[in-house]
């Protein structure tokens, strides 16, 4: 249905904005943070895709980008997908960008043959999915949803000190509407599985049923630094030690199996004064926690806090402090559009299967407006993400596209002119 080839080229063509030679895998990796100009250059060609598509294109106050498809009855809730096209600094080129340029794919196809829709369509660019930069994911989405304000968002600051405000200034993507998004028909968002399941099974469509829970927060360690060489181990306050011991109790946490699905990962970890002969004075770390089970989530959570007050205790010099960076609970997508999804996968002869979602999505804040649910890719080499090996082949995202164009037509109402 939609033009393979076309869906293809952009998705390459969007890779190689921000765009650099990853030393590890040897492979062509993106590094495209949120509002960095990188991002900013591939906000513009994709708002040039867009417009080239005939969408009319409206950037919000948080940056948001919605390019709009009218219907014959304009006055309907419009029919939203999308997703995001900020990446990880070691990122592939399908997450959140196949979303985005499916979405617009799927315009392009609803031109080229003439068809109308009753609702209008709507392809959405969510600013900041990610979190790496600001500290919050689904940031963009959460203010559409109304779970987070613009204020809160606007005054979030990179590790340089520079504000989410400034930022959408400085580039040039300080749009002029409401942040709060009008509540839409449906929501439907086509992205990369990011894990190994549908490749495990051999099925090419994921239909899926939510997103687990998740908990970010920022721990330091403060401690006190001495020389290494003089100072006795009983006497130190070591900050980089505490921290190893967290790393260590947070996997014991998750292989002792009763937290259930609980996976832990500390992320980013410094130490001060970060010097050879100095025994660390501070340790900075975060600490992302997901598990399908809220009730789960909360023990693991309160496990973690009680450990940190036992290492303080344990030790003279050394206490914590904390900060909540992000928390989602799980979200259930939609029946009905999963069905609906689930018939249009049948109707292209494609198997599918359904699945809970490992990765935080845009679409789990849209959820709080609208009847949503989501389409997967089937990912290679074990659906590896957050790696420049990240792939699916051309024929997988078309197929996933094409599930993702008789899903949209099917809720915007196809209209045979
Ligand atoms: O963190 C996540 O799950 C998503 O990649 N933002
Ligand atoms: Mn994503
Ligand atoms: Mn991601």
């Amino acid at each position: 249905m939609i033009d393979a080839d076309r869906l293809w080229h952009s998705l390459t063509t969007l890779a190689e904005i921000g765009a650099y030679d990853d030393e590890r895998t040897g492979l062509r990796g993106v590094n495209r943070l949120a509002l960095t100009d990188a991002d900013a250059a591939a906000r513009r060609q994709v708002a040039a895709w867009m417009e080239d598509a005939g969408l009319a294109v409206r950037v919000d106050r948080m940056g948001n980008i919605y390019g709009r498809r009218e219907g014959t009855d304009p006055t309907a809730a419009p029919v939203l997908t999308g997703s995001h096209i900020d990446s990880v600094a070691t990122a592939g080129a399908f997450d959140g960008c196949l979303g985005v340029l499916g979405g617009i794919e799927v315009v392009r196809t609803l031109n080229e043959r003439g068809i109308r829709t009753e609702r209008p369509i709507e392809v959405a660019v969510f600013t900041e999915e990610e979190g790496v930069r600001f500290g919050t994911d689904m940031l963009g989405s959460a203010v559409a949803a109304g779970r987070l304000t613009l204020e809160y968002a606007h005054a979030l600051t990179d590790r340089d000190g520079r504000t989410l405000g400034a930022e959408l200034a400085r580039t040039g993507w300080a749009g002029d509407t409401d942040a709060r998004l009008d509540p839409p028909y449906a929501y439907v968002e086509c992205h990369i599985e990011q894990g190994p399941v549908l490749a495990e099974h051999g099925v090419p469509v994921g239909v899926v049923t939510g997103v687990q829970g998740i908990s970010w927060q920022e721990i330091t360690v403060h401690g006190r630094a001495a020389h290494a060489g003089t100072t006795p181990t009983h006497l130190r306050a070591d900050a980089g030690l505490a921290a190893a011991q967290v790393i260590l109790f947070l996997r014991e946490l998750v292989d002792s199996g009763e937290y259930g699905e609980l996976r832990a990962t500390v992320g980013h970890l410094v130490v001060h004064p970060d010097l050879t002969n100095i025994v660390p004075a501070r340790a900075e770390m975060t600490v992302d926690l997901r598990n399908p089970d809220d009730a789960q989530m909360a023990r693991a959570e309160a496990a973690l806090a009680a450990y940190l007050r036992e290492l303080e205790g344990s030790r003279a010099g050394l206490t914590f402090s904390t900060r909540r960076m992000a928390k989602t609970a799980y979200v259930a997508f939609d029946e009905g559009v999963q069905k609906t999804i689930a018939e249009a996968a049948d109707e292209h002869g494609l198997a599918h299967l359904s699945l809970l979602s490992g990765a935080g999505h845009d679409a789990q804040e849209i959820a709080a407006l609208c009847p949503t649910a989501m389409i997967f890719v089937r990912g290679e080499y074990d659906g590896i993400s957050h790696n420049p090996r990240e792939y699916s082949t051309p024929e997988a995202c078309a197929q996933g596209v094409d599930v993702l164009a008789t899903t949209l037509l099917r809720l915007a109402g196809a209209v045979h002119v």
